[in-house]
Parts: structure tokens; sequence; C-alpha cells
């Protein structure tokens, strides 16, 4: 008894003496992120023309990372160096403070959006391209490296363009309807409209402080996004990035939600979101034959709400958008039937299923979907008549990004999230349901996300390192192309297999 009264005083005392380190941590780097970082990531951490420095925007970069960037500056950025400005532990003063969370919530409303909105090109634009080559077989690749994107000719395989982005995009850049425009999301909640056929960007705005992903609908006409912080998605419209509707996340009884992620549905003509802490999924449509629209004839974009057994991290639709399978953090993948709003059966998902990455085909007359897995080096095929598993392809590690094309026989797998083997990629036979070729584009070198070209006749796989490039394979023969170097291109998304939503691509 004695003995583990002890224990928990010991363990009070060990509490303690944490609470007052990060308090020390906390106040210590108070006045040196004041005088030294507050210009750029603004007073409140949130951002201003550097990135926000809160934990939830910075879960990526490891505290080493961070204490490395501060000493040393970020290449091709506005982030000087303050290693010899500051002490050591003045700057693991600061690396405390940017991983300790704010007091207390910010807010992000429309009022902080439309102060942050920035209209680069206010005038009308040439309608045709300022380039000869083929605008629906460019390639968006954006250069997680310098924070850039390039626009590449994907004939020729030479840059275009190469412009800056925002720090720290992520997910695929959604397209307009006729490809000419790209919308592009970033983690610290950043949307910008960047017209392809000129070259410019057009405009910018900041519509959350910690951000998912966005969609853009069929029709092109509206954007929506969705935040984790605030608990919020929001509706801009295209033209102008102007916001339409901020819609705060919660369910009955008032308990918020983080929003996992928002995906069009084109045949459905509606936005589907999947929430992170309320076990729904919401679907707003932007259909004016059947939604409510205002007096200008906006929807009133109000969410059917679809209230399901368990959460979605992730989900993917059926070719026809009628169903959609969400995998939750059990291993358990939900069937939804999105138009009598339930769940129809469930998919038993062992690992950490990427369905953002997953892809479909046709196998022996029926369509399959095939994802990797975060946490197991395994391919999963589903049958998507029957909601079984078809096959478990095992391969040499967890892959990240999966993807192929109408045009080839195979599917391209990475290892990604390997602990060894990071610079294989391997090729999936679609009918065969087995790794029939391996390739190591740059031995030793993580190698991941592979995008077709408009044909399908060149695959383009990502050297995800800070010298890294693209690595251009001839799709049949497996053989290298060419190599054009790139600063840790992370994904790459072709025009036409994004505005056609070819199946062989994420959506
Ligand atoms: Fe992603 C897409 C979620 C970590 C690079 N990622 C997506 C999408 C989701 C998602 C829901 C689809 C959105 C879309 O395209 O509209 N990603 C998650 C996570 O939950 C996870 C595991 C943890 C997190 O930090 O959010 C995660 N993702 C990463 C990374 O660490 C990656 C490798 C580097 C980075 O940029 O942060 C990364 N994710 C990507 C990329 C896509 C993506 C390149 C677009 C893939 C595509 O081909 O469309």
């Amino acid at each position: 008894m004695g003995a583990s009264l002890n224990k928990l005083l010991l363990v009070l005392l060990g509490l303690h003496a944490a609470s007052v380190l990060a308090a020390g941590g906390e106040i210590g780097g108070h006045a040196l992120y004041q005088a030294n970082c507050a210009s750029c990531h603004g007073a409140d951490r949130l951002g201003s023309n550097g990135p926000a420095l809160l934990p939830g925007n910075l879960e990526r970069l490891r505290r080493p990372e961070a204490v490395k960037t501060i000493s040393e500056g970020r290449i091709a950025t506005q982030m000087p160096g303050f290693g010899d400005k500051l002490s050591t532990e003045q700057i693991k003063a600061l690396t405390e403070l940017i991983y300790t969370p704010l007091a207390t919530t910010p807010e992000w409303g429309v009022k902080e959006m439309q102060t942050s909105r920035i209209v680069h090109q206010a005038g009308k634009l040439p309608d045709q391209p300022v380039f000869k080559a083929d605008p629906l077989n460019l390639f968006v690749v954006v250069e997680l490296g310098d924070h850039h994107a390039t626009i590449l000719d994907g004939d020729k395989f030479e840059p275009i363009t190469r412009f800056a982005t925002r720090y720290a995009l992520h997910g695929g850049p959604k397209f307009s309807p006729d490809g000419r425009y790209v919308y592009f999301a970033s983690r610290d909640g950043w949307v910008a409209k960047y017209d392809i056929w000129n070259l410019k960007l057009i405009s910018e705005i900041r519509v959350g402080i910690n951000t998912r992903n966005m969609a853009v609908s069929s029709d092109g006409r509206y954007a929506m996004i969705a935040n984790y912080l605030p608990h919020t998605m929001v509706v801009l419209d295209t033209r102008d990035l102007t916001p339409i509707k901020v819609i705060d996340v919660k369910d009955d009884s008032g308990k918020s939600s983080r929003v996992s992620a928002v995906y069009d549905a084109a045949p459905r003509k509606s936005f589907i979101a999947a929430l992170k802490d309320i076990p729904e999924v919401w679907e707003f449509s932007y259909d004016e034959q059947i939604t409510q629209t205002n007096s200008t004839g906006t929807p009133s974009f109000q969410p059917r709400r679809l209230r399901l057994e368990d959460y979605l991290d992730d989900f993917f639709f059926d070719g026809s958008y009628k169903h959609l399978i969400g995998s939750s953090r059990g291993g358990v993948g939900q069937v939804i039937d999105l138009d009598a709003g339930k769940k129809i059966t469930s998919v038993t998902l062992p690992g950490m299923p990427h369905l953002g990455s997953g892809i479909t085909w046709d196998y022996q007359g029926k369509p399959v979907l095939a994802t990797p897995n975060l946490k197991e080096g395994v391919v999963t095929v589903v049958d998507m008549t029957s909601w079984k598993i078809e096959k478990q392809i095992p391969t040499l590690g967890p892959g990240f990004f999966m993807r192929s094309h109408e045009n080839t026989p195979y599917a391209w797998v990475d290892v990604f999230n390997g602990t060894k083997d990071r610079d294989v990629i391997q090729i999936i036979d679609k009918q065969k349901l087995e790794v029939i070729a391996q390739l190591r584009p740059s031995p030793g070198k993580v190698a991941a996300h592979t995008e077709f070209t408009r044909d399908g006749k060149y695959a383009v796989v990502s050297i995800w390192e800070n010298d890294g490039e693209l690595v251009i394979y001839d799709a049949q023969t497996l053989q290298v192309v060419k190599r054009i170097p790139m600063k840790k291109p992370s994904g790459k998304y072709n025009v036409f297999n994004k505005i056609s939503r070819s199946a062989g691509t994420s959506h």
C-alpha cells in the first residue's frame, strides 16, 4: 500500500515537473518567438507570409527537422537560418513553443477569409493557351522540396513553367472541367486558383487554419474545402474564390468534428464528406433542379446527414457513385448505399487501407477496387459487386499510392511506408492479380506516386528526395525513357486523366 502510494506520488511529481518544463519552454520561447518569428509566422502563430506554427500543422515535421530548419533556414524560401543568432537552448525553447497547442481555438470565419483573399489577376485573360503543347496532356507536378509546382509538357516531357506555391500543398490539385484552371489546397488552409492556359496565378484565399483537402464541383462552379481546424467546411465561388458559405460541423448534441475528406460525386451533382469525430457522412447537393437555391440561384449547401454506426477516415465511390466504401479506425470497411442513406454491408479491411489512393478496373467481367495499405505489405482487391475480398496481393512492404490507366494491363504501387525497399515500385498484373515486375528507378532513393500520360503509354514516377527527379517509363516495356530533376516531387496529375475521371487515377 505504502509502496504504491510512493509510486503515485512519484508519478504526480513527474507530471508536475514535466508541465513546469513545458510551461518554461512556452514562456522562454514566447519572447524569442515574438522577436524572431512573429513578423512572418504571425504574432498568434496562425501564419502570415510564413506557414502556421501549430502542432496540428507541423504533424509531419519531426522535431529534429524543426530544429534544423530554425538553425539553418529552408532553401529557396524566405526562411533564414537562426543558428548564428540564437543559442542551442533558445532554438530548443522555440521548438517547444511551436509544438505547444494554443490556449484557445482561433476563429477563422468569413471575415478572416475575406481579409486574407488576394487577387493576383483581376482582368480577363485570353481563352487560348499561350504555349503549343497539348493542354490536355500536361502534368501539374507538386514539388514539396521547395514548395513549387511545375507545369510539364506530357508529350515532350519538358517543363513549361515553374512557380512558387503556398507551404505544404496536400491532396490532389483539382481541375475545372475544361482543364484550364487548377486549384491547390495547402495544409495551412490556403486555396489558390491558377490559370494553366495563361500560366498565371489568379487568386488565393485562406479558408482554414488546418485543412484536409478540397473538391471542385463537376460543373466547375463551386469548390468545397474540408477543415480540421476550425471544425468547418467552406464553399467558394470558383470564379473569384469568394466564400459562399461556412458550415459548422456539429452533431445533434452540438459536438463538433474535424472533416476527414470531401470529394465531388459528379453523377450525383453533389459533394460528399466524411467526418472524423462524428459517425456521419454529409452530402451537399449542387443540383439546382433538386436542391434549394437562394435568389441568385446559388444552392443552399444544406447537408443531407447520413448517420452511420462507425466513423469514416477515408472513402471511395463505386463507378455509379451509388455506393461509398469507407475505412474506419477498427479495420472494418463500411459500404454505404448513398440513396438509401444507410450501411448495406461490411468488408474486413485489415491494416490501414489507403482508400484515397484506390483505383478500379474490370476483372473477370466485374469491377474491382484495389487499395494499398499504409501498415501492411499488401494490396487489397475488393469485388465491387459482392463487396467481398477478391485477393490480398503480397507486396514488399506497406505502400501509399497506386495508379493505373485504361490502356495498360498493369497497376503500379510503391513501398512508400515500408521500412526497407522504399526505392522499389512494384508492377501488378491487373488480370493475374500478382506482382509481375519490380523497378528500382533510382537505387537507394525513395520512389513514390506514379501517374500516366493521357494515352497511358508512359508512366511518370517521383523520386521523393530534395534533389529528386521524375523518372519517365515506357509503360509497356518498363524501360526508362527520360529523367527530369525536381525538388521532392510528391504528386503529379495529368490534366486529361483527371478531368475524364480515368479509373486508374484518384478523383
Ligand atoms: Fe495524404 C491525398 C490523407 C499523409 C501526400 N491524403 C490524400 C487524400 C487524403 C489524404 C484524404 C485525398 C485528398 C484529395 O486528393 O483530395 N494523407 C492523408 C492522411 O490521413 C495522412 C496519412 C496523414 C496526414 O498527415 O494527413 C496523409 N499524404 C500524407 C503524407 O505524409 C504525404 C506522403 C506527404 C504530404 O504531402 O504531406 C501525403 N496525400 C499526399 C498526396 C496526395 C494525398 C501527394 C494526392 C494523391 C493523388 O494522387 O491524388
